[in-house]
């Protein structure tokens, strides 16, 4: 069975933030069974010999899909969305969309919300380098806003794995403050949460990791 390495346990400020969730999300809308190789952190689960054969970073999420071993949350995606052939069209014209979109959310969007997050949780906020990553990710997500407008998803007219790499990047990447300025984005942030998938997604996962 489908091997997903996720969290046993997660701190309340991470909760809700950690990649395993893009990865728990569709498989919860794909309808794929798997099963959950809880791992722990603090006991330096991550930091095995074992561990880092698979992913040399030590970070989570990775998946082992009967030796078929993939570390990076987009990747995971796309590998299951072409598996299953669900969250991703068929044609390639349309896959070439999702790519083009998982990508975007990756690099575009969460390279400068994350870069300005940790330059401030490093006491970086004030300045000038925390001001410009500021300016950088206000730009970013200002040329988002206006895509969103007047579209219901990012990559096609359907919800795809894009859309779960971008709602989760713009739900726990991002300021809210920040976001509070693009209805646009508002709007398609709650249109993704509100799906039954992500809402059973994150109880379940509260449930399992709100052990700390
Ligand atoms: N680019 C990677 C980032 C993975 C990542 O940052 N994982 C974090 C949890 S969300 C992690 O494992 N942190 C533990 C550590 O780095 O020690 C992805 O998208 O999968």
């Amino acid at each position: 069975m489908l091997k997903v390495y996720g969290f046993a346990r997660v701190n309340q400020g991470a909760r809700g933030k950690t990649r395993d969730l893009r990865v728990l999300w569709a498989l919860e809308e794909m309808g794929l069974g798997y099963e959950i190789v809880g791992m722990y952190h603090p006991n330096h689960d991550l930091d095995s010999p074992a561990f880092r054969a698979l992913n040399p970073f030590g970070q989570l999420p990775i998946i082992d899909d009967e030796g078929v071993v993939v570390s990076e949350s987009g990747a995971i995606l796309l590998y299951l969305a072409r598996k299953t052939g669900k969250l991703i069209p068929l044609d390639l014209a349309g896959e070439a969309q999702v790519l083009r979109w998982a990508f975007t959310a990756l690099t575009s969007i969460e390279v400068p919300v994350l870069s300005l997050w940790f330059v401030n949780l490093c006491g970086g906020k004030g300045t000038k380098p925390s001001e410009a990553l500021h300016g950088w990710a206000e730009m970013r997500l200002k040329q988002l806003d206006g895509w969103l407008a007047g579209r219901d998803y990012i990559a096609t007219e359907d919800f795809t794995v894009a859309d779960i790499l971008m709602t989760h990047v713009l739900d726990a990447g991002t300021d809210p403050q920040m976001l509070a300025a693009f209805p646009h984005l508002l709007g398609y942030r709650a249109r993704c949460t509100e799906r039954p998938a992500w809402q059973k997604t994150l109880a379940e996962y509260r449930e399992r990791v709100e052990g700390v």
